[in-house]
């Protein structure tokens, strides 16, 4: 009986993984982010998971980008959601596109020609991600 109980316990030990002669090697560490990447064109955003974030760190309603008329604007998109970039407000006669779903590094970017204050938001979190703006002179 000693017999069997000592046979059942080296079974457990082998079964738990247990690091020994014949255990298996600890799984790798997951590889670190990467670090976020920089928006296309003059000016940016980088778009994260709960914010678009200007190029001083402000996020929503207070991230700000100015520029002068025909430059351009980028966002880049480093967070795991589905985001957009859709403008709610533009100065009159402006024309804009609207992003449609960006997905991780995906980028967009925008020639603005028309001077004035445009405003966005993110279709999928209209709630949160919402007034920040660029100011084209
Ligand atoms: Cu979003």
């Amino acid at each position: 009986m000693k017999k069997l109980a000592t046979a059942f316990a080296a079974l457990m030990f082998m079964a738990c993984g247990e690091s020994g002669p014949t255990g298996n090697a600890p799984p790798a560490p997951p590889p670190p982010p990467p670090p976020p990447a920089a928006p296309p064109g003059d000016v940016g955003f980088s778009i994260i998971d709960n914010a678009f974030v200007d190029s001083q760190g402000r996020q929503n309603a207070q991230s700000s980008e100015t520029m002068t008329a025909n430059q351009m604007v980028g966002w880049i998109h480093n967070g795991a959601n589905l985001h957009t970039v859709t403008f709610t407000s533009v100065p009159s006669g402006a024309v804009t596109d609207d992003s449609g779903n960006l997905t991780n590094r995906q980028t967009f970017e925008q020639t603005l020609i028309t001077p004035g204050t445009y405003v966005f938001r993110c279709d999928v979190h209209p709630a949160t991600m919402i007034g920040a703006t660029i100011i084209v002179n």
